[in-house]
């Protein structure tokens, strides 16, 4: 069995295909994590979370909420956000994605959304779309987990550091996993990896498998 969490994937759903060809995914014995983002800018949304679905409820698929689906949800819920909106966002095409699916599927795939948790994590790993902040009083629920982002400088690592420890007590030994911030090639820095090619604009899309420490990767055309 392997488990694989691929970076942002923003509705691309024929690098998907591609990825989990390209590594001989198997539903039966492999799990497939997306470290967040998963909507927006894209053009397959509705379709790309229609397949992630199936594989929630068939068993493979595991998903872990990004500052995406949490700017999708405050506006479902009556917020206003200008920027959610903004091209560079994405947000429209979400919205178009999910209204072409009509109501009963679109309300389906919305209720799901707001299951996603902020991390997955077992024995040896986190994986959380943005980073660990070392906020007093925060938590592997906190909403901050899907928005900081990883800083060149290592302010990451040292929010890692410098967690409160009776806070995050499990935090300890364990390889963290993210996306959010954009590299050009994933890799494993200073103890965190980074799953986040880009693909939405580089084409680039790939994963990390926790079992070998391999890293993965497609090129296309994004969609
Ligand atoms: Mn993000």
């Amino acid at each position: 069995m392997s488990t694989y969490v691929v970076g942002d994937l923003h509705g691309q759903l024929p690098l998907f295909e591609n990825l989990l060809e390209k590594i001989s995914f198997s539903p039966q014995a492999d799990r497939l994590i997306a470290a967040g983002d998963v909507i927006d800018r894209g053009a397959k949304v509705g379709e790309l979370l229609e397949r992630l679905y199936e594989g929630a409820r068939a068993g493979w698929f595991l998903p872990v909420a990004g500052n995406h689906e949490e700017a999708f949800l405050q506006v479902r819920d009556g917020e206003d956000l200008p920027f959610y909106h903004d091209p560079e966002f994405g947000g429209t095409r979400t919205i178009e994605s999910l209204n072409r699916l009509g109501h009963t599927r679109s309300r389906t795939l919305e209720g799901w959304l707001r299951s996603w948790p902020f991390s997955w994590s077992d024995s040896r790993h986190i994986v959380v779309h943005g980073g660990l902040p070392a906020v007093p009083g925060s938590s592997l629920g906190d909403i901050d987990l899907c928005a900081t982002r990883i800083s060149p400088s290592g302010s990451f690592h040292e929010c890692v550091d410098l967690r409160p420890p009776h806070i995050l007590p499990s935090w300890d030994g364990r390889l963290v996993i993210s996306g959010h911030t954009i590299v050009r090639k994933a890799r494993r820095r200073d103890g965190i990896v980074m799953v986040d090619t880009g693909a939405y604009r580089t084409g680039r899309l790939s994963a990390y498998c926790l079992e070998t420490g391999r890293f993965h990767s497609v090129e296309g055309i994004p969609c």
